[in-house]
């Protein structure tokens, strides 16, 4: 079972035309444990996004976003009814190991990840055997990583602080949720 990778789903013309229009909405810097998180988020969904001991409160779909939204399903399938979009300032940002697992999230669907901005490693393992076993993409801006249904209960994923400078990067990552009532 493997993501599939498309290094440019998006132009470079198109990737600053979306980065532009995400930089303005509401972010957030949460806090994990008093800590502030190493990035800022923006949740656009059914309803709050409970994660982490943390809530996003949901954001209005943009019409810029919508139309990724539906430019991925047209391509990929899938029915996909929000984003988290998260932002790394810098080198120092960056996501630790975790599963899009949570229990609302439905893991019979994909997770397609866009990235825009400042390149980044994205690393992939498995949970249970062989954590060594890790594999790199490098996520460029206009990428697109799919990870299938079902990845997220086998692998885990992390963007790693970056050992060299660089400058931000925004990934928009689409997944669909269950009813609020399941
Ligand atoms: O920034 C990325 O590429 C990964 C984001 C991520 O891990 C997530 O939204 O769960």
């Amino acid at each position: 079972m493997n993501p599939v990778f498309v290094e440019s789903f998006l132009t470079p013309p198109e990737a600053e035309t979306l980065l532009a229009s995400v930089q303005g909405l509401c972010w957030t810097r949460g806090k994990f444990r008093g800590h502030p998180v190493p990035r800022e988020e923006v949740w656009i969904g059914p309803y709050a996004y409970k994660f982490s001991g943390r809530t996003l409160e949901p954001a209005s779909w943009t019409p810029e976003v919508e139309a990724i939204r539906d430019r991925i399903r047209a391509r990929f399938g899938g029915d996909y009814n929000s984003v988290l979009l998260n932002r790394y300032a810098n080198a120092q940002d960056s996501v630790s190991w975790h599963s899009d697992d949570e229990q609302k999230m439905d893991s019979n669907h994909p997770i397609a990840s866009l990235s825009l901005g400042a390149s980044r490693a994205f690393f992939v393992r498995p949970i249970t055997k062989n954590k060594k076993a890790v594999q790199t993409y490098i996520l460029t801006s206009g990428s697109l990583l799919v990870m299938p249904a079902g990845f997220q209960q086998r692998y885990q994923h992390c963007v790693p602080k970056s050992q060299t400078p660089c400058g931000s990067r925004v990934n928009l990552t689409f997944r669909r949720m269950n009813s609020e009532k399941d």
